[in-house]
C-alpha cells in the first residue's frame, strides 16, 4: 500500500530503533532520565526558548499551552481552521473551561482588522482574550507555511494587548525547508510553541513544547495532570534526538513529492486544486466532477493500492508525502488516480 493519509503513519528509522534500544534511561517525573533532558535542551535551543518538555502528542502539548497560558473563563482566538479549533475534541474546553473565538482563515493568517476587533476593551460581562494562536505549517489550509513577517504581525498585536502567543508548530520544521530559513526565526517570539517528532520527522511517538523556564516549570505541572508523566520516556526522547539530527533536511523530498503528486492533480480532468497552497508535504484537493463522491473515490484509490484521507467536514480529499513514500510511489499514486478518475 502506498499510505498518503498522514505523515503520522511513518515509521522509526533503523538508527531510531537502535537510539531506542540503547538509549540511556531514569524517570522522568523524578527528572532523572538523561536522554529526555538531552532531547528537551536541544529542542529549546533549536526554537530559540529556554527550555522544553517532552509530551505524549501534539494534542496534549496544545492542551499544556492553552491551560498555562491562560485562567478558565478566557477565550483562545485560533483561525477556523485551526487543529486545536478542529481535531481536539475541544479539549480547551473541556478541561480548561476556555472559549475558542475562531477567526476566519486568510490562507492561515488572521485579518489584523478582524483580530483587533476581536480582542474586548476590559468589561465585567466579556471574556477576556487569554492566548491567540496560530499554526504553522495550517493544515487545513493545504499545508500553507507562514512567514516570520506574517506571524510577526500577529505576534504585535497580541504583545500590544499584553496577551500571550501559541504556536501549533506540529509542522514548523516543514515551514523552516520550505521557506529556507532557521526555524528560530518561527519559534522564538511566541509564548509557547508545540512541535512535533512523530510526523514528518518519523518518531513514533511524541512531541515537545518550548517556552521560558518559568512557562515550562507551570506546563510540567499541566502535563502530569493529564497523565502526561511518563517514567523511562528516554526510549521516546532518543528516537526524537535522531528525528531532529537527521530527518529535518530530508523533509525537502517530501515538498518536491507533493509538489508533483499536486501538478499531476491540477492536469487531471474532474479534480480541483489550489496549486498556490502546496508548500509543504500536504495536498488538500477536491472531486468536482457530479456523481463522483469522495468516498467512492478513495475507495477506487483503494482498490488500486493508494491511501488518501477524506478531509473531515468537507468534500475534500487531503494526500501527505513523508518517509517512506518515494517518488516511484508518487508516480504510481498519479496513474491511480488517473484510473479513478476514468472509470
Ligand atoms: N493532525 C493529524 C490529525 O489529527 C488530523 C493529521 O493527520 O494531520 N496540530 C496539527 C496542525 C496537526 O496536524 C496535528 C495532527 C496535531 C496538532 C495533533 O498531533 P497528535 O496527532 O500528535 O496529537
Amino acid at each position: 500500500m502506498i499510505d498518503l493519509r498522514s505523515d503520522t503513519v511513518t515509521l522509526p528509522t533503523p538508527a531510531m530503533r537502535k537510539a531506542m534500544y540503547e538509549a540511556e534511561l531514569g524517570d522522568d517525573v523524578l527528572g532523572e532520565d538523561p536522554t529526555v533532558k538531552r532531547l528537551e535542551e536541544m529542542a529549546a535551543e533549536r526554537l530559540g526558548h529556554e527550555a522544553g518538555l517532552l509530551v505524549t502528542s501534539g494534542t496534549q502539548g496544545n492542551l499544556v499551552c492553552l491551560l498555562t497560558n491562560t485562567r478558565r473563563g478566557d477565550a483562545v482566538i485560533c483561525t477556523d481552521q485551526a487543529h486545536i479549533y478542529h481535531y481536539e475534541v475541544g479539549g480547551a474546553s473541556v478541561v480548561g473551561g476556555l472559549i475558542y473565538k475562531p477567526l476566519p482563515s486568510h490562507r492561515g493568517m488572521f485579518d489584523l482588522g478582524e483580530l483587533e476587533a476581536a480582542i474586548p476593551a476590559e468589561n465585567v460581562h466579556v471574556p477576556r482574550v487569554g492566548l491567540i494562536a496560530l499554526e504553522n505549517t495550517q493544515n487545513r489550509d493545504g499545508g500553507i507555511a507562514l512567514t516570520p513577517e506574517q506571524q510577526d504581525t500577529v505576534i504585535a498585536v497580541a504583545r500590544k494587548h499584553n496577551i500571550p502567543t501559541h504556536l501549533d508548530g506540529a509542522r514548523v520544521f516543514n515551514a523552516s525547508v520550505a521557506l529556507g530559513i532557521d526555524v528560530k526565526r518561527l519559534t522564538q517570539s511566541f509564548t509557547s510553541v508545540t512541535f512535533c517528532l512523530s510526523k514528518g520527522l518519523a518518531a513514533p511517538v511524541g512531541s515537545v513544547v518550548c517556552g521560558s523556564k518559568t512557562f515550562i516549570a507551570e506546563a510540567r505541572r499541566y502535563r502530569k495532570m493529564l497523565g502526561g508523566g511518563m517514567r523511562q520516556a528516554g526510549v521516546i526522547a532518543a528516537a526524537g534526538i535522531v528525528a531532529l539530527t537527521e530527518m529535518v533536511n530530508r523533509l525537502a523530498d517530501d515538498h518536491a513529492n507533493a509538489r508533483l503528486l499536486a501538478e499531476a492533480i491540477a492536469e487531471t480532468p474532474g479534480l480541483s486544486i489550489d496549486l498556490s497552497t502546496v508548500q509543504t508535504n500536504i495536498v488538500v484537493f477536491q472531486i468536482v466532477r457530479a456523481g463522483l463522491t469522495p468516498t467512492e473515490f478513495l475507495a477506487r484509490l483503494k482498490r488500486d493500492g493508494v491511501l488518501m484521507g477524506p478531509f473531515p467536514g468537507t468534500t475534500k480529499i487531503r494526500a501527505t508525502t513523508h518517509y517512506g513514500i518515494e517518488r516511484g510511489d508518487v508516480e504510481k499514486a498519479i496513474a491511480a488516480i488517473r484510473r479513478a478518475m476514468a472509470g
